[in-house]
C-alpha cells in the first residue's frame, strides 16, 4: 500500500514537474518569439530570431566557408538573435546574440582572432551553457582575409575595436530587454587577437567589462605583424636551394631542441617548462663536412635557424618582437616558415597598410614596419602603459599564454606585463590586485599542445572534461574573483589522452603566475603536486 501510495505522489510530482517545465519552456519560446530587437537597437536588421533547444545541432548556411564553421551543436536552450548593425554609413557588424533559458545574470562577450571576420559560435555555445548571456560579432567583416578592408578605414576600425564596443552595448541592451533585468556582471574572453580586443576593451572602454580573459594576447599588433612578415625572408621561398622543410623542422630541428632543453625543468616529457632558460644553439645540427643529407643543416640553414629564434630588431639594434620560443616549431613550419607569404600579415600589407594588392611579401624589410607603425590602422596598436581607469572601477584581467605558441611568440606576453609594471609603477604584487598573468607550459596557440592545456577556454576546447570550478577553468576563475574577490594563485590545466575526455586525464599541472617559475619537485610529474611554483632568481621582484 504504502509503496504505491509514495509511487502514485512521486508520479504526480513528476508529472506536474514536466508540466512546469513544458510550460516554461513554451513561455521562453514565446518570449523568444517577440523579442523586438529594432526598438532597442537603432537601424539595426533582424535575420535571425529563433528558439533552439539544447542538444540542437544547429547549421549556418549563409556563414562564409572560409570561417570553417558551418554547424554548431547548442548545449543548452536558448533564444538565438541575429542582426546586422551599422557601424557608419559603409561598415556594419553581424552581432549574435544566445540568451539562455537558465540565465545567472551574467553577460559573455566572445572575441574572434586572425585578421577574421568570424563569429566563435564554439564560445556562444560554451558561455551560454555556462548561464552567461553570450554574445559575438563577426568584427565587421565576413571571412578570413582582410580583402574588405581595403579602402575602408571604417571596416579597419570596426577590426581594431568599434566592432566589440558595439556588440556589447547592443548586447547588454537586448539582455535587459528580453530579461526585464541588467546583467549583474560584464565579462570577456578572448585568445589571440581576441587576447587583443579584451585588453583593447579595457583600455578604451573600462567600463564594458567587470573581468576579462585575454589569452595569447595580439598586442604590440603592428609590430606583431611586421614580425610574422619577417620570416618569409628568411626562410625564402619553398623552391629556395636551403629551404628548410616541414619535414626537417617537425623531426631534426624540433628533437633537438628537445634533446637541449626539454630536461631542464628536471622531466623529460616533451614540455619545455619554461623556455625562456632554453638557449638552443642550432649548431648542434651542423653538417660535418659538405654531406647533404636529410639529418643535418648546411651553414646557410644553421643561421636561417639562428635568425628564426633571434629577436626582431630596429637597425640600431632596438627590440621590435621578441624571439620566436623554442617548442614551438612543428606548428610554427606549417605557417610562419612555410616558405610563403604568411596570409595575415600579407593581407594586412596589402589590403591595410599600402591599400596595393600588388604589394610583394618577399620584399618585406624594416622600412616596412615602420611604415605599418606610423599608420597605426584604426589605432589597432594595443600597448597600453597603464590600465589604471579599469583597475580604479574595481576590472579584473585574467592573461594566459602557451609556452610553446607557434604564431606569437610567448615571449611577447611577459614584455607586456613588464611593460604595465613600469608605465604603473607598480610592484607584481600591486599589478595581482587585478592583472594576472598565466604561464601554460605545453600549449601551442590558444590551446593543443603536449601540455596540460584544457582550462575552459573556449575555442572549442570550452570546458571538455573539467568542471566549471576557478582552479581547473579560467573563466571561472574570473567569476570567482570579480564576484567573490577570490584572485586565482594558479590555473590546473588539464591534458587528457590523446585529448578525449573520454579516455581519461593524462596529467595535470598547475600553472604558474609570471613571474614565477613552476618547478618539479619529484614524484609523479604528471600530477599538479609534484611542482610548485618558486621565484626564477632571475627576475626583480
Ligand atoms: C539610422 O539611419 C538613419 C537613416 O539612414 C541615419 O540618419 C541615422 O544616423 C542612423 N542612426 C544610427 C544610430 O545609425
Ligand atoms: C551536425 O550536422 C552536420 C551536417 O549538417 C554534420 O556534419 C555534423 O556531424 C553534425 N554534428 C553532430 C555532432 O551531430
Ligand atoms: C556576413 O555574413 C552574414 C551571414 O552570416 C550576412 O548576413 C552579412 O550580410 C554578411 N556581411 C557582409 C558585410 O557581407
Ligand atoms: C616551386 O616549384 C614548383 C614546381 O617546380 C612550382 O609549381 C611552384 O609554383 C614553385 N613555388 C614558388 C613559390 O615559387
Ligand atoms: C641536396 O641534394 C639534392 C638532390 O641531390 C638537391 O636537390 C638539393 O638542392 C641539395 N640541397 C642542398 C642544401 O645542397
Ligand atoms: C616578388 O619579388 C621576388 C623577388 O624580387 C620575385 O622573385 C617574385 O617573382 C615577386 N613575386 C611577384 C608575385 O611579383
Ligand atoms: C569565496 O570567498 C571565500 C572567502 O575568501 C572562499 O572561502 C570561497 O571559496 C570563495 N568561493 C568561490 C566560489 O570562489
Ligand atoms: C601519474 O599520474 C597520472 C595522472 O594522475 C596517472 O595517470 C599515472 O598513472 C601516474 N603514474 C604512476 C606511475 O603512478
Ligand atoms: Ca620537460
Amino acid at each position: 500500500m504504502a509503496s504505491s501510495y509514495y509511487f502514485v505522489i512521486a508520479t504526480l510530482v513528476a508529472t506536474c514537474l514536466h508540466v512546469i517545465n513544458a510550460a516554461s519552456t513554451s513561455d521562453f519560446q514565446a518570449k523568444c518569439l517577440s523579442l523586438k530587437p529594432r526598438q532597442y537597437i537603432r537601424n539595426s536588421t533582424r535575420t535571425v530570431l529563433e528558439y533552439v533547444p539544447g542538444g540542437t545541432n544547429l547549421t549556418f548556411p549563409d556563414n562564409v566557408a572560409s570561417c570553417s564553421r558551418p554547424n554548431q551543436v547548442v548545449a543548452s536552450d536558448i533564444c538565438r538573435l541575429a542582426l546586422s548593425i551599422p557601424t557608419s554609413h559603409r561598415s556594419s557588424i553581424t552581432f549574435e546574440a544566445w540568451l539562455p533559458r537558465d540565465w545567472t545574470g551574467r553577460f559573455l562577450g566572445t572575441g574572434n582572432g586572425g585578421i577574421d571576420g568570424c563569429i566563435k559560435y564554439e564560445d556562444l555555445a560554451y558561455g551560454s551553457s555556462q548561464g552567461f548571456a553570450t554574445v559575438g560579432s563577426n568584427n565587421g567583416h565576413n571571412g578570413t582575409t582582410a580583402i574588405a578592408m581595403l579602402n575602408n578605414l571604417d571596416v579597419t576600425t570596426d577590426f581594431a575595436w568599434r566592432s566589440l564596443h558595439k556588440m556589447v552595448t547592443s548586447g547588454k541592451k537586448l539582455t535587459k530587454a528580453f530579461y526585464q533585468k541588467s546583467p549583474t556582471k560584464s565579462y570577456y574572453m578572448g585568445c589571440s587577437l581576441g587576447g587583443r580586443q579584451g585588453i583593447k576593451a579595457a583600455e578604451i572602454f573600462p567600463h564594458d567589462f567587470d573581468g576579462i580573459v585575454a589569452g595569447s594576447p595580439a598586442v604590440d599588433f603592428n609590430n606583431l605583424v611586421s614580425w610574422r612578415a619577417s620570416f618569409f625572408p628568411i626562410t625564402g621561398s619553398v623552391n629556395s636551394s636551403n629551404f628548410i622543410t616541414a619535414d626537417t623542422w617537425d623531426t631534426l630541428i624540433h628533437n633537438e631542441v628537445l634533446n637541449q632543453c626539454d630536461g631542464l625543468d628536471g622531466v623529460l616529457d616533451g614540455i619545455i617548462e619554461d623556455p625562456t632558460i632554453c638557449s638552443f644553439r642550432p649548431e648542434a645540427m651542423a653538417c660535418s663536412g659538405p654531406t647533404n643529407t636529410t639529418d643535418c643543416l648546411t651553414p646557410t640553414q644553421v643561421e636561417i635557424v639562428k635568425r628564426v629564434f633571434s629577436p626582431f630588431l630596429r637597425e640600431d639594434g632596438e627590440l621590435i618582437y621578441p624571439a620566436m620560443q623554442p617548442g614551438s616549431e612543428i606548428y610554427a613550419a606549417e605557417k610562419l616558415y612555410a616558405g610563403a607569404p604568411f596570409s595575415y600579415s600579407d593581407d594586412w600589407f596589402k589590403y591595410v597598410v599600402y591599400s596595393n594588392p600588388n604589394w610583394n611579401a618577399s620584399t618585406f624589410n624594416l622600412k616596412d614596419t615602420a611604415a605599418a607603425e606610423a599608420l597605426n590602422p584604426g589605432d589597432i596598436q594595443t600597448w597600453p602603459s597603464s590600465l589604471a581607469t579599469f583597475q580604479s572601477i574595481g576590472g579584473k584581467m585574467i592573461s594566459f599564454h602557451g609556452q610553446q605558441d607557434n604564431q606569437i611568440t610567448s615571449f611577447n606576453t611577459p614584455r607586456f606585463y613588464d611593460h604595465l609594471l613600469r608605465g604603473m609603477r607598480a610592484t607584481t604584487s600591486e599589478l595581482d590586485e587585478f592583472f594576472r598573468f598565466f604561464r601554460i607550459s605545453g600549449m601551442y596557440h590558444c590551446n593543443s599542445g603536449p601540455g596540460a592545456w584544457v582550462l575552459g577556454q573556449g575555442g572549442g576546447a570550452s570546458a571538455k572534461g573539467i568542471p566549471f570550478v576557478p582552479q581547473n577553468n579560467v573563466l571561472a576563475a574570473l567569476v570567482a574573483w570579480v564576484e567573490n574577490g577570490t584572485a586565482p594563485e594558479t590555473i590546473t590545466g588539464t591534458k587528457f589522452k590523446n585529448d578525449d575526455p573520454t579516455q581519461g586525464i593524462s596529467l595535470q599541472r598547475s600553472h604558474c603566475k609570471y613571474p614565477l617559475r613552476n618547478t618539479y619537485l619529484g614524484g609523479n610529474s604528471s600530477r599538479p603536486e609534484s611542482w610548485a611554483c618558486l621565484p626564477t632568481g632571475t627576475i626583480e621582484l
